[in-house]
């Protein structure tokens, strides 16, 4: 038994004119929830500091780095980093990342029970657009801000485990899953910000997103025998609305915890990383069952190309 006592610290709205410490503020307070529950672990959203920025368009790059951290820790985020590491709890949060060398990405960390962050990643999958779509009900800009993610999908050896991330839209690729799969993943963290309506298809129906959430994170949590955490940014920020659905899946593939609102919410769960160990060792035996001699397009093609 290797355990985890993992929390998920979902969030509710954050408002274009919130600062950082009010941020920081609501996020200390559900990692001393999490202390008082026995958590040793605690993930927070995707973006945690700020509103979804990238739903307005700006053209101004003194404004849009506004939105971003030129360091971490930094004076807004110290105070979680000494929280965590006085509470012996590993972190794991996301946010946006203007590098020394003018570089910007959709960011995230883990942070060790020291207070040392042993990892980051930068968000690979960036859906939406970069130019102003008058075609969408609402804009998702993170092609303009964003650049892609260059570190890949790595995974790292801490807390008694193997541990890997990724950021929202990478929960809808399998590739994502798989590369920390061949790594030995032994639990995802990752968090989210997706709006309750999609801005191409209105008609289509909350329940029906919030399947492609679980299915998103089941899917990768079986399928390579490891554990996944997801953590929404939830709530109506200056009206625009994003779904909650915080869940964390088994290496099984089922899900022992779900969030129930749209607010600052904590989920708790017990995770044994030894759990893992059964998938990776009979139906997910990679090297066992794995045929890479047919699984060249993967690789040497990006788009769809059907027969002629
Ligand atoms: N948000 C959304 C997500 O992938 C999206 C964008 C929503 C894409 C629904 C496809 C369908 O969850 C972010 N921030 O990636």
């Amino acid at each position: 038994m290797r355990m985890v006592n993992l929390a998920g610290a979902q969030l509710g709205p954050i408002q274009k004119d919130e600062s950082r410490e009010q941020v920081v503020r609501r996020m200390l307070a559900l990692m001393d929830e999490a202390k008082a529950k026995g958590a040793d672990l605690i993930v927070y959203p995707e973006l945690a500091l700020t509103t979804f920025f990238p739903r307005w368009y700006m053209e101004d790059q003194a404004e849009v780095d506004r939105w971003f951290e030129r360091e971490m820790p930094n004076a807004a985020t110290q105070p979680l980093f000494e929280r965590a590491r006085s509470y012996g709890m590993g972190m794991s949060f996301g946010y946006a990342e203007l590098t020394p060398e003018g570089r910007h990405f959709n960011t995230s960390i883990i942070v060790d029970r020291d207070g040392q962050i042993v990892g980051k990643y930068r968000k690979v999958h960036l859906p939406g657009h970069a130019e102003y779509d008058t075609e969408r009900a609402f804009q998702h800009l993170e092609k303009r801000y964003f650049e892609p993610g260059d570190l890949g999908f790595p995974v790292w050896r801490t807390m008694e485990g193997v541990f890997g991330m990724c950021i929202c839209n990478d929960r809808r690729w399998p590739e994502t899953y798989r590369v920390m799969g061949l790594q030995g993943v032994e639990m995802v963290m990752l968090g989210y910000n997706t709006p309750s309506v999609n801005s191409q298809k209105p008609e289509e129906g909350l329940e029906q997103r919030m399947f492609h959430n679980r299915l998103s994170v089941q899917a990768g949590a079986y399928q390579n025998a490891t554990w996944v955490i997801a953590v929404a940014k939830a709530g109506v920020e200056d009206g625009h609305p994003l779904f909650g659905g915080s869940l964390i899946v088994d290496p099984d593939g089922t899900i022992v915890a779900e969030a129930t609102t749209e607010a600052d919410e904590l989920i708790v769960h017990a995770c044994d990383l030894d759990a893992t160990v059964f998938g990776k060792t009979t139906i997910f035996d990679f090297k066992r069952h794995r045929r890479i001699e047919h699984y060249g397009l993967i690789c040497s093609q990006t788009g769809a190309v059907p027969p002629a």
